[in-house]
């Protein structure tokens, strides 16, 4: 009997699948492979290029890419590792029960001189060892590899001349504030600076993670695993990396309807780059009379119930505190670039922007957005 008419001898006697089903599927695993393959392609060949088209856009801006597999930091280091050390050991039982599986379904196929039933057997004292003990021995070493690893993502390694940076980190629908409790006074939003390591010069950022609203959950990937942020409990996380540059992170717990516009922006910096930056945005903001325009409509129209400006009036504490608002490279938590025309179309009306984001529209004239662009410009 040629393959093909045992096939569908196969096929028509038990009314299964027609005999191309299957390639079918494999004609689809391939489409599907050479499409990923397609996407990663954009991403840039050495893994670090952002694609042209899309350089300079908020989202894009950076020239990381973020990627699990790419770390720079002790705890993504470890969770790395655990992925790659798991994924061999699945693999190599994958291969092993497959391989028996198929060598069995191969070599002891129905032949044509096969009468009734094969000789069955049973109890085998070895065989049922053998399948005890080596998922036992296996269960145990995943066990002990993710214990460690949780370990070494809750707490950094204690070394006596780190220089730690503490941050307080506050999920809000849908952006992040920052408080550095080391320099009074210093609160920002969206994005994060921290200054990096040297072999000698240790610096570990702890993370105080809280949420004044739903859980969310913070995520760098090339820096650290998830840690979700609770409401009325605090979490921590840290990380530590030598390799200066912007890296990227998203919430990654559902939290409403911006819930993919709460970007999240890391810049490592210089130990003496942050240092400036630090004081510079610690203290308050510096009002050129030159705006005392953009400084009235905004006291006027509500804007100060809901921001802060250091120095200022304005001591609301809905929305993002607005010191030092021209020091940022975007807005809204990286829906938008923070450029006039970007920022002008945002006080037009965040709704669109970013729809169902907790700030209303404010129905203001074009003069006032633009004495607002002015005045928001020259806080630097
Ligand atoms: C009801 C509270 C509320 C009022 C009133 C309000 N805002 Fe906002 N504003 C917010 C919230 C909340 C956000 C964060 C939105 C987001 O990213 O999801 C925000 C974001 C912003 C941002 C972006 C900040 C950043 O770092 O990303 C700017 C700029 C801003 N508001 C300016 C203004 C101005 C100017 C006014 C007055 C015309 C105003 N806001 C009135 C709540 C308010
Ligand atoms: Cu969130």
């Amino acid at each position: 009997m040629s393959w093909k008419s045992r096939q569908c001898a196969i096929s028509v006697s038990r009314g299964e699948r027609p005999w191309w089903a299957g390639w079918l599927c494999v004609g689809l695993v391939v489409v599907a492979l050479a499409g990923r393959r397609v996407d990663g392609a954009e991403t840039g060949d050495n893994g670090e290029l952002t694609p042209p088209a899309r350089q300079g856009s908020a989202r894009q801006d950076s020239t990381q890419i973020n990627s699990v597999f790419d770390t720079v930091s002790p705890p993504a280091d470890s969770i790395r590792d655990l992925f790659y050390l798991v994924t061999a050991i699945t693999g190599v039982i994958l291969l092993l029960v497959g391989g028996m599986l198929i060598y069995c379904i191969i070599r002891f196929r129905q032949r044509k001189s096969d009468r009734g039933e094969p000789p069955q057997l049973y109890g085998s004292q070895p065989i049922e060892l053998a399948w005890t003990v080596a998922p036992l021995l296996t269960v145990f070493v995943l066990l002990m590899v993710v214990i460690r690893t949780v370990a070494d993502t809750r707490r950094p390694e204690i070394k006596k001349d780190a220089e730690p940076v503490r941050v307080r980190v506050i999920g809000h629908r849908w952006w992040w504030e920052y408080q550095y409790p080391d320099y009074p006074g210093l609160t920002t939003a969206n994005e994060l600076h921290v200054p990096g390591s040297a072999k000698d010069r240790p610096r570990p950022v702890h993370l105080e993670l809280e949420s004044a609203d739903v859980v969310h959950s913070y995520w760098v990937p090339r820096l650290a695993g998830k840690t979700d942020l609770i409401p009325g409990h605090k979490n921590m996380m840290w990380f530590q990396t030598e390799q200066e540059g912007v890296y990227r992170g998203q919430c990654a717990e559902y939290c409403g309807t911006q819930h993919a516009n709460m970007l999240i922006r890391v810049v490592v910096d210089s130990p003496d780059t942050f240092k400036t930056w630090a004081a510079h945005q610690a203290a308050p903001q510096q009002v050129d009379p030159q705006f005392a325009a953009g400084l009235k409509v905004f006291m006027e129209r509500t804007c100060v119930n809901c921001h802060a400006i250091r120095g200022t009036e304005a001591k609301g504490t809905v929305g993002p505190d607005l010191t030092h608002l021209a020091t940022r490279k975007t807005l809204a938590a990286g829906a938008i670039d923070n450029t006039p025309e970007k920022l002008a179309g945002w006080l037009r009306d965040p709704q669109t922007d970013k729809p169902g984001c907790d700030m209303p529209s404010l129905r203001l004239t074009e003069k006032e957005i633009q004495d607002l662009v002015g005045f928001l410009g020259s806080l630097d």
